[in-house]
């Protein structure tokens, strides 16, 4: 599975994060990024925001002298053999935290419309898969919308900061078949209510990536009015070229057997 690494850089930690990080003097001065990892590059014009799990714990590892990547262990070592490590397969970790305490963290997502996005929480994030970090495009994936609606409507209960979430969608693609909001539109239809409708989801997220896909025209950004399927590898080499993202692979057989 290719994916491609994005790096949202750190403007400004959570209250809790900067408890548990604030003290350590290899991070001082640092590049520091969230590390997640899509398969739809070209949606990055739309992020609003990024999730990590709560029931995850992250590291924070050295891969350079400037640059600190924030994912999971499993995805670090699995970097640590792709080039990003001072010697191949060796990780060297500088902190870990909960994913929890990384909520309200303040970065800048990379081609996003909007200047500054935040961490927060959503339920089903696989430790197995990617980097344990997902970053939200809520226009055309319907797991990021429901994540973010659920978060809209009961700030209290994920313990945010109302106004971390309020930022909306962005129309990104037009599609024939659900417009420009194909994310929203398809939940709606199905009438998903909650990131626990999970069978209703995988629908839902199959249904608006082939149409994206296949019939999508890009609304915004550097290759706008070219076809989804062009674009793509275009913004990708676009967020590589410009130092905002890499390519990683994730050797599928390796992780199944790892995760158990
Ligand atoms: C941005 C994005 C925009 C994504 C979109 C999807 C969509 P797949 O096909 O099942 O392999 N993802 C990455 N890592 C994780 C994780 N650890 N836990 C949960 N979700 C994860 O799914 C690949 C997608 O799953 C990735 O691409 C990422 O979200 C998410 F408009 O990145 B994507 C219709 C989907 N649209």
């Amino acid at each position: 599975q290719e994916y491609t690494g994005i790096k949202l850089q750190v403007i400004e930690w959570s209250k809790e994060a900067q408890n548990v990080l604030g003290s350590i003097e290899e991070l001082k001065d640092k590049h520091i990024y969230f590390i997640a990892a899509t398969l739809r590059p070209e949606t990055m014009y739309g992020q609003t925001n990024c999730f990590v799990g709560t029931g995850l714990t992250y590291g924070l590892y050295k891969i350079n002298e400037t640059d600190v990547f924030l994912c999971t262990y499993r995805a670090a070592r699995n970097m640590a053999f792709q080039g990003f490590s001072s010697e191949r397969g060796v990780v060297h970790q500088l902190a870990e935290i909960k994913g929890t305490a990384l909520i309200g963290t303040k970065v800048k997502a990379p081609l996003s419309v909007y200047e500054r996005v935040y961490i927060l929480p959503m339920e089903n994030v696989l430790a197995t898969k990617g980097t344990g970090v997902v970053t939200s495009v809520p226009s055309d994936s319907p797991d990021d919308y429901t994540a973010l609606q659920d978060l809209k409507k009961k700030p209290d209960y994920y313990k945010i900061d109302p106004s971390w979430a309020a930022f909306d969608p962005v129309p990104i693609i037009d599609t024939p078949a659900y417009g420009n909001l194909a994310a929203p539109t398809v939940c709606q239809q199905k009438k998903i209510n909650s990131q626990k409708d999970r069978v209703q989801l995988a629908e839902a997220k199959e249904i608006v990536y082939k149409e994206g896909f296949y019939n999508g025209i890009m609304l915004v950004g550097d290759y706008k009015g070219k076809q989804v399927q062009e674009a793509k590898p275009l913004v990708k080499n676009l967020l590589v070229s410009t130092g905002q993202g890499f390519v990683y692979n994730e050797p599928e057989g390796l992780v199944m057997s790892r995760s158990g």
